[in-house]
């Protein structure tokens, strides 16, 4: 069995090597025809805005403890550059509140109702691993309020809650059913309990993968979060007794948002077998591997001495 820290660590490494991996086959011909020339790093192969933002939301709970949104508004504002491939909404956003606007002014800005895309689900891994399952309602309201200074629509939100809590449980050992039944007392919307519904439908007579195609089709494969959280749940799931190539191929079969999908389901996968089950020839292939090792050990050693005291995510504000 893997040790809290090897699961924190896995689920991190994950997520960016389910990003870097599966950033080539994202989108259309034009968008895979740029990444093969900004895919690459000295050699190495380039993540994306998903991890980008993940280790800015992993940055900013090491710094305040606590989920403390101008900070994290701050962060993701600083750290943005078009090269990642942001979402055309995002890349907006954020560019405004580089120039001063306030984040509860810009994440209105673009869409009025919030944006409903997967990039608030994309970073909420961090999220669960930090504050845990123990007190699910103090995690969900802490990923809310990390969410919405991007994705302020409830669809957006609750794909973030869903990655979050699913991360959280699955770190602890939990079972496939249990996840589902406490997803489901998380989640606010009818479009994201939908298709709980058929994941579980799906995954849970057999507790194997259903053909991808059919996962693409029944569970969705696109750019919003009602389209890719369940998923990468699904396949995180279906996958994690797998070898972690066999999560990415299965992924990329899935098609769609690659990078994002597999940076959500590498996320559950990693939390599931921890770090040292990842193989090492793809960690070597890794744009700033050690950077990214260094932040996951140093994150994991604070979680796990937060759970050791007893203490908790800091109680001021969230
Ligand atoms: N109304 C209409 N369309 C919307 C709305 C809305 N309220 N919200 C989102 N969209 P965005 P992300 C559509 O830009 O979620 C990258 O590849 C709209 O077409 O907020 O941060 C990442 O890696 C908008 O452009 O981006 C992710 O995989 C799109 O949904 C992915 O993009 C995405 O919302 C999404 O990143
Ligand atoms: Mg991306």
């Amino acid at each position: 069995m893997p040790t809290h820290h090897d699961r924190i660590c896995g689920a991190v490494l994950a997520s960016a090597l389910g990003d870097a991996f599966g950033a080539p086959y994202e989108g259309g011909v034009l968008e895979q025809l740029l990444w093969r020339i900004l895919g690459r790093q000295q050699g190495k192969r380039r993540w994306t805005d998903d991890t980008q933002m993940s280790v800015d939301v992993i940055e900013s709970l090491l710094a305040c403890k606590r989920v403390d949104q101008d900070d994290l508004a701050q962060r993701f504002a600083q750290s943005y550059r078009w090269s990642r491939g942001y979402g055309p909404g995002a890349a907006k956003l954020l560019k405004r509140i580089r120039q001063g606007e306030p984040w509860q002014v810009a994440h209105r800005a673009i869409y009025a109702n919030g944006s409903f895309g997967n990039g608030g689900a994309m970073r909420a891994a961090p999220l669960g691993l930090f504050y845990g399952a123990a007190q699910r309602e103090q995690l969900v309201q802490a990923v809310q309020a990390a969410t919405r200074i991007t994705h302020a629509h409830p669809v957006g939100l609750d794909g973030a809650v869903l990655i979050a809590v699913s991360v959280a449980l699955v770190s602890q050992g939990a079972s496939a059913p249990e996840i589902f039944k406490q997803v489901r007392l998380s989640l606010e919307t009818v479009d994201m309990l939908n298709r709980l519904a058929v994941a579980k439908q799906l995954l849970l007579p057999t507790l194997s993968p259903a053909p991808p195609q059919l996962v693409a089709r029944e569970l969705g494969n696109g750019i919003r979060a009602k389209d890719s959280c369940v998923t990468a749940l699904y396949i995180g799931l279906a996958l994690r007794e797998a070898p972690f190539s066999g999560l990415l191929s299965y992924t990329r079969a899935v098609g769609g948002d690659t990078d994002t999908i597999g940076a959500m389901a590498g996320a559950i996968w990693g939390a599931a077998c921890g770090y040292r089950q990842l193989p090492e020839k793809l960690l070597q292939e890794l744009e700033q591997r050690q950077y990214l090792e260094r932040l996951a050990r140093r994150f994991a050693e604070a979680v796990v001495q937060m759970d050791g005291q007893g203490s908790g995510p800091s109680s001021e504000g969230i």
